[in-house]
């Protein structure tokens, strides 16, 4: 069988507290991966360097052999915090507004991108399969298949591909996408996405899309389909009937005091919609006076990519926005929100999605969002809690019996929260037990089963579909 190389911006080698400890779902899933297939896991250390070296730092942790190399400060400034943080993530967020286009962005991001290429090529032997990760790596398949690679390569997006209008407001967003085109199998979280980067294909590069999702553009013929990611649904109900998890549960339980809890947990990002969440919150504290003092909202939201500007400022806005709320409703016995901004070994943050008797995930836009399915993998069967769901998550498409709302109104949100704390019983189990049939059988393991699989089917190195 043939090896798998995955390639992603970091890598996350397994450590021996595993799955209870604090690495995410998705490293876990990949790390099973490589045991698998018996491959390797490339990328960035995470460390800089004072000038690149090319040095490959090989280690082998629990039958997963990692790869990691240091990059310079210019290379992380440009290509990390520069082209894929302020410059490709906003934008493929729908956040025009947000997206800052500097010429040096883009050449960090394409000298990384070569740096990439350069260093794992010779770590690749002929019939491995490559499997690429997100927007930090988009033109690493084209820089591969100019050393010569005939592999079978494939690419994997995990945010949004944005419609067609809004890429072109990217400098040099053909190049970027033709890129591209030297993958064999590009993949998606939903059908949505495949949709909008379909119509750049056909609008913008004049291409053809074939029924069976082969794509043609000029001589070139690839496929592209949508792979809804999981989580490892096994692995998490473990964790949540863990002792960890009992702990976790019992305490925050024990300082609700009684008090319904509504839990949100999120990376502290523009795109997870957290102040227009705690505005939807305060509707109903408003709206609902009789609930004030009956529920608290638990937001843990640790703080990520610190060196962004952007990131600092949402920072400082939550900070003041919740502390708005807190002093305007506040009474000497209860305070409406208890904003925590650290992160929780996942054993933990399951007891705490299962105490919580309702879940707000209401990203503004998200590839997939695993939160909303770990909240409805810890539910207990018999009591479960309600999620509330932005409909512009990618796990709405799946999630149909979530409350789904539109994150930007406050009305929704609030109209939302009093229906679930409403809801009879037999509404959330049906509910419930709908969401979580998908949450189980869509899991991690069918999801890289799946890509993996499509991947091998592959023609071999060019491109082109197997023969029928
Ligand atoms: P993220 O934007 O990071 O992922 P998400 O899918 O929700 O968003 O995954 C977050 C993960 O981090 C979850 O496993 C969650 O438990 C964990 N996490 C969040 N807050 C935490 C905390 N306070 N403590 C501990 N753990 C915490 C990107 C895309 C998503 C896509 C995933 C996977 O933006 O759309 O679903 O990749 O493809």
């Amino acid at each position: 069988m043939s090896r798998l190389i995955v390639i992603s911006n970091r890598v996350s080698a397994p450590t021996s507290h595993g799955a209870a400890g604090a690495q995410g779902g998705l490293s876990v899933a990949l790390a099973a991966a490589l045991r698998e297939y018996r491959g390797i896991w490339f990328g960035w250390s995470g460390q800089q360097t004072e000038s690149f070296t090319g040095h490959i730092d090989l280690q082998r942790n629990l039958g997963v052999t990692t790869a990691t190399i240091d990059l310079e400060e210019q290379d992380v400034d440009e290509y990390y915090n520069g082209y894929a943080n302020r410059t490709l993530w906003p934008l493929f967020h729908y956040r025009i507004d947000l997206a800052e286009y500097d010429r040096s962005f883009g050449s960090g991001y394409e000298r990384v991108n070569h740096r990439f290429a350069e260093t794992v090529a010779p770590l690749i032997e002929p019939d491995d399969l490559v499997w690429v990760h997100d927007y930090h790596l988009i033109p690493l398949g084209a820089q591969l298949r100019e050393m010569g690679l005939t592999n079978r390569i494939g690419f994997f997006l995990h945010i949004p591909w944005p419609p067609a209008r809004l890429l072109v407001s990217l400098p040099f967003h053909q190049r970027l996408v033709r890129s591209m085109l030297a993958y064999d199998l590009i993949g998606f979280h939903t059908e949505e996405w495949l949709d909008s980067f379909h119509h750049y294909v056909e609008r913008e590069l004049g291409g053809t899309v074939h029924p069976d999702g082969t794509i043609e553009v000029g001589d070139r013929r690839l496929k592209a389909a949508a792979f809804p990611i999981g989580i490892d649904h096994k692995e998490f109900v473990e964790a949540a009937s863990s002792d960890t998890a009992r702990a976790a549960h019992d305490r925050l339980l024990k300082s609700a005091e009684g008090k319904h809890i509504v839990i949100g947990v999120d990376r502290l990002d523009y795109s997870k919609g957290l102040a227009e969440r705690f505005e939807g919150y305060r509707r109903f504290l408003e709206e609902h006076d009789n609930c004030r003092g009956q529920v608290f909202l638990l937001q843990i939201a640790p703080p990520s990519r610190g060196e962004v500007h952007t990131y600092e400022a949402i920072r400082e806005d939550l900070d003041e926005l919740s502390g708005r709320i807190n002093g305007e409703f506040a009474e000497v016995d209860w305070v409406p929100i208890r904003y925590v901004n650290q992160g929780y070994p996942r054993a933990e943050l399951a007891g705490f999605y299962r105490a919580a008797k309702i879940a707000l995930v209401t990203p503004l836009r998200d590839g997939m969002n695993l939160v909303a399915k770990e909240y409805v993998a810890a539910q207990d069967p018999e009591d479960p809690g309600v999620l509330i769901l932005s409909r512009f998550a990618g796990a709405a498409l799946q999630l149909k019996d979530a409350l789904l709302v539109n994150p930007y109104s406050k009305d929704e949100i609030s109209d939302a929260i009093a229906k679930a704390m409403a809801m009879p019983r037999e509404e959330r189990i049906r509910r419930w037990k709908a969401m979580v049939e998908s949450v189980r059988n869509e899991d991690v393991v069918w999801w890289r089963h799946a890509y993996v699989e499509a991947l091998r089917g592959c023609g071999e190195g060019d491109g082109s579909p197997p023969a029928p």
